[in-house]
């Protein structure tokens, strides 16, 4: 045979096109596209079916443990698997340093804890809690130009987070270097005063997490995140948004024509605050930062993903198990404080986005392609070997029934956390073939993957990351009155 794979039939749909033909593949990557004439050593036909880039996830926790010591219930094994099975091809999760670590120490052991269970590939973002000299001087440029182009820094958690000078200090070398900064953006002071006087008070239950991060302390980090970027120059994405205020101004700086990009979560479309207010601890279970909030919120976060302004549509899958050593440690009658941030999306987060976004027609199949995959690849460097269709990419596919219903059961998924905040919810359409570099990694309902099949992918540094070469005026003249360049 010609090769390897034909995709036959299919109603083939990219970011920017869609086309009906046949897919070739040879050797993991596309071949031919159009009418194939040659045979496949297997064909599959995809009539009635959507084939689109498989899923590029580029908010994951994966075998990564929390600012507060808790360790994710997902290894690289269950975390890739349950990925796949969501239509998933690529997921970026982090490598994540705590203070007075080595951050090429800490990529090691990320790629030691992936190598042997990954299924599908893989690339890693850095997480930067310790900017010492030798972390800015040598370590983040070095790690840059080995392929981790993208780091996410935080503006609250007392364990992580960076002071605002620190952060300028990050974005300038980001800049200099061509990284790409993603940002939680959060007023760390606003919510430690609420959370103060709400525990205080006897407030401890978990939907007190939901009142003690306020919106305007996400609003207000946003404004300032957007400031420093503003002030030195650099591009830079915020992670997980939540709330209309900041989605607002993020709309704002791009409308003046910044370099901020934007991210957004299943739990944004399809939670409230309401979820956690639960009987004793059952809250805790949809507990993530920042916290779903109304639906009004719902619909800007909707508006946003429609009208650009949000560029992924990524799971943060941040996987605790209820109980055993997860979002309510052991032993302890908890406060919300002491809860584990975070709920699972890595399986759910296309049909979510594709049931809830495509079927109820507010967004349109090219945008789900952009928003699940095309986008992520772009702005972390990965494009068009992953993210598209196209002879020469990766042979990364999912082919969508867009029939199918599924009611959501925990006990169907994939992944190792033991419960689904989505349980009971019902889906129309959903990935029922999932194609990892040629290989047929999901099928019926079965996987065909083996441990550690997935590859490491070194990150470009994108072009999401080049300056616009305008910084602050008085950075500027800080040249005239011969001041070393900062960047
Ligand atoms: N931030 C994340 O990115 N993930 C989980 C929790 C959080 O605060
Ligand atoms: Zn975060
Ligand atoms: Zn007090
Ligand atoms: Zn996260």
């Amino acid at each position: 045979p010609a090769y390897d794979l034909v995709i036959r039939n299919a109603r083939i749909v990219t970011a920017e096109h869609a086309a009906e033909g046949d897919i070739a593949i040879k050797d993991g990557a596309i071949a031919a596209l159009g009418r194939v004439a040659g045979d496949g050593a297997r064909e599959i036909d995809a009539a009635g079916k959507f084939v689109l880039p498989g899923g590029v996830d580029s908010h994951v926790h994966v075998e990564q443990r929390s600012g507060m010591g808790i360790m994710c219930a997902d290894d690289f094994y269950t975390g890739t698997v349950s990925a796949a099975y969501g239509g998933t091809t690529t997921i970026i999760p982090f490598a994540a340093q705590h203070r007075g670590m080595s951050l090429r120490k800490v990529v090691q052991d990320y790629h030691e804890a992936a190598t042997p269970k990954a299924v599908i590939d893989y690339a890693f973002h850095l997480i930067v809690s310790d900017p010492t000299e030798q972390v800015l001087g040598q370590e983040l440029p070095a790690l840059i130009r080995d392929g981790y182009t993208s780091f996410k820094i935080y503006m609250t958690y007392e364990a992580l987070k960076v002071s605002d000078y620190q952060m300028l200090d990050i974005l300038a070398l980001a800049r200099r270097e061509g990284a790409l900064v993603m940002v939680h953006a959060e007023n760390h002071d606003m919510i430690q005063w609420l959370a103060h006087h709400l525990v205080d008070q006897g407030h401890v239950a978990p939907r007190y997490h939901a009142i003690a991060h306020a919106r305007v302390a996400e609003a207000e980090a946003t404004n300032r995140a957007i400031a420093l970027a503003r002030l030195v120059d650099a591009p830079m994405l915020i992670v997980h948004m939540s709330e209309i205020e900041a989605i607002d101004t993020v709309r704002q700086a791009r409308a003046r024509g910044l370099k901020i990009f934007a991210e957004t979560c299943p739990q944004y479309i399809a939670l409230t605050g309401d979820d956690l207010d639960k009987p004793d601890v059952q809250g805790a279970m949809w507990c993530c930062s920042p916290p779903p909030r109304d639906s009004a919120a719902q619909e800007a976060v909707w508006a946003g993903l429609k009208d650009g302004t949000f560029d992924v549509f990524s799971s943060d899958h941040a996987p605790y198990q209820f109980n055993e050593g997860g979002k309510i440690p052991k032993g302890l009658t908890t406060t919300f404080k002491e809860m584990a941030n975070g709920v699972p999306g890595l399986e759910l987060r296309l049909p979510l986005l594709f049931s809830e976004g495509v079927q109820t027609g507010r967004i349109d199949l090219h945008r789900f392609a952009a928003l699940s995959s095309t986008n992520h690849a772009r702005l972390y460097g990965l494009y068009p070997r992953k993210g598209t269709i196209a002879v020469g990419s990766d042979a990364d596919l999912a082919i969508w029934d867009p029939q199918r219903q599924v009611t959501v059961r925990w006990a169907d998924l994939h992944d190792n956390v033991g419960y689904s905040p989505y349980e009971g919810r019902q889906i129309t359409g959903w990935p029922t073939t999932v194609i990892s570099r040629g290989r047929v990694v999901v099928e019926n309902g079965k996987l065909d993957a083996a441990r550690g099949s997935g590859r490491f992918l070194r990150c470009e540094s994108p072009d999401a990351s080049r300056p616009l070469g305008k910084p602050a005026p008085e950075m500027a003249k800080m040249g005239a009155f011969g001041v070393r360049p900062l960047f």
